[in-house]
């Protein structure tokens, strides 16, 4: 686990959510950036939603991550409450496989915005990548651990196939 303060929350509409939202919290981790993950459902537990919302940016949380599956509305109403950038990360656990809840985050109607990642583990990983780089516009470190980063993945594509 990173060090230091949270600067990043990772909400989640369920417990059941984690297996694929844990792909955030794993690069922040690996970037050094110390996230808070937490399940909170908009619909199950709205006031938990509300009072962590409250009090988050006070606590040095700077970036939301927020999952959900279904006619998800986690992002929306996330982002309604903050000021704080909202990443929205539509989770394939219901029947229709996130299509549902890619359409119910990406939709926003203008004004609230949510900037929506893919469906699924390459969406949680790619908010978390996304959320670094928003830091790293005025954390040089942040920025210096994201180069690197880029480059070992580069590294790590052989040229040839075979
Ligand atoms: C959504 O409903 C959650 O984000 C989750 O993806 C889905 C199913 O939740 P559980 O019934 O597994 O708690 O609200």
């Amino acid at each position: 686990m990173a060090e230091g303060s949270a600067r990043v929350a990772i909400l989640m509409g369920s417990q059941s959510d984690w297996e694929v939202m844990k792909a955030a919290e794993q690069v922040l981790d690996e970037l050094g950036i110390a996230s808070d993950p937490r399940v909170i459902s908009a619909h199950r537990t709205p006031d938990r939603l509300v009072r962590y919302l409250a009090g988050a940016e006070q606590t040095g949380i700077e970036v939301i991550i927020a999952g959900a599956g279904a006619a998800a509305h986690l992002a929306g109403v996330t982002a309604a409450h903050t000021l704080l950038p909202v990443l929205g990360v539509p989770i394939g656990s219901s029947d229709l496989k996130g299509l549902d809840a890619l359409l119910s985050t990406v939709q926003m109607p203008g004004g609230i915005p949510v900037a929506t990642f893919a469906i699924g583990k390459a969406g949680a990983k790619n908010a978390g990548l996304f959320a670094a780089a928003i830091l790293a516009r005025s954390d040089a470190s942040v920025r210096s651990r994201l180069e690197k980063f880029r480059e070992a993945q580069s590294a790590a594509v052989p040229e040839r196939p075979y």
